[in-house]
């Protein structure tokens, strides 16, 4: 019997990253997120910014969700990714090192535009808003997000909010990660 905490905030993170909404998360659905991502910050095709930001999506499709495709037809269903998320969870609670460590950084770093190794307001919502996630309430939730108050989240506040998202603690802040849920 899983959290039932756990299955609302995977399924709105599920829901939220299927771009095209057609109940699978896909290739396309990454290279949607790329465009809605491109367009926010005027970035067009071909512009080495572009590209470097569409290698590190590509990057998250191949190392997070590609093992979660269970039957392997090239897309996740979300009773795939529910399962999956069961047995990752039985082995993150079991071992050192959990396996979101891996895909995780590399999360941030798309998150974080420019590079300064923190992730501002304004980066928060640019990342809500191409995501998908609800971005409502995004300007309390990121104070929440903020533990210690300086204005940005560092890495090792993302990473600990990372940890609390995948977790059952419901007081936990970064449950609110992701937005509302
Ligand atoms: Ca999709
Ligand atoms: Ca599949
Ligand atoms: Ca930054
Ligand atoms: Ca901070």
């Amino acid at each position: 019997m899983i959290d039932e905490l756990l299955k609302k905030k995977w399924i709105a993170f599920f829901q939220a990253v299927d771009a095209d909404k057609n109940g699978f998360i896909e290739r396309e659905d990454y290279e949607k997120i790329t465009a809605r991502f491109a367009a926010i910050r005027d970035w067009k095709p071909g512009s080495p910014e572009y590209e470097n930001l569409h290698n590190k999506l590509i990057f998250l499709w191949e190392k997070y969700w590609v093992c979660a495709d269970l039957n392997q037809d090239n897309k996740i269903s979300l009773d795939e990714f529910l399962e999956t998320c069961r047995r990752q969870f039985a082995v993150d609670y079991a071992s050192e090192e959990a396996a979101w460590e891996q895909s995780m950084p590399a999360l941030f770093d798309v998150i974080d535009i420019d590079g300064d190794e923190k992730i501002d307001l304004e980066e928060y919502k640019q990342f809500l808003t191409a995501y998908g996630f609800n971005v409502s309430g995004y300007e309390e939730i990121f104070q929440r997000l903020d533990a210690n108050g300086d204005g940005y989240i560092s890495k090792e506040e993302y990473l600990q909010l990372i940890k609390e998202y995948c977790g059952v603690d419901p007081e936990a802040a970064g449950n609110w990660f992701f937005g509302y849920y």
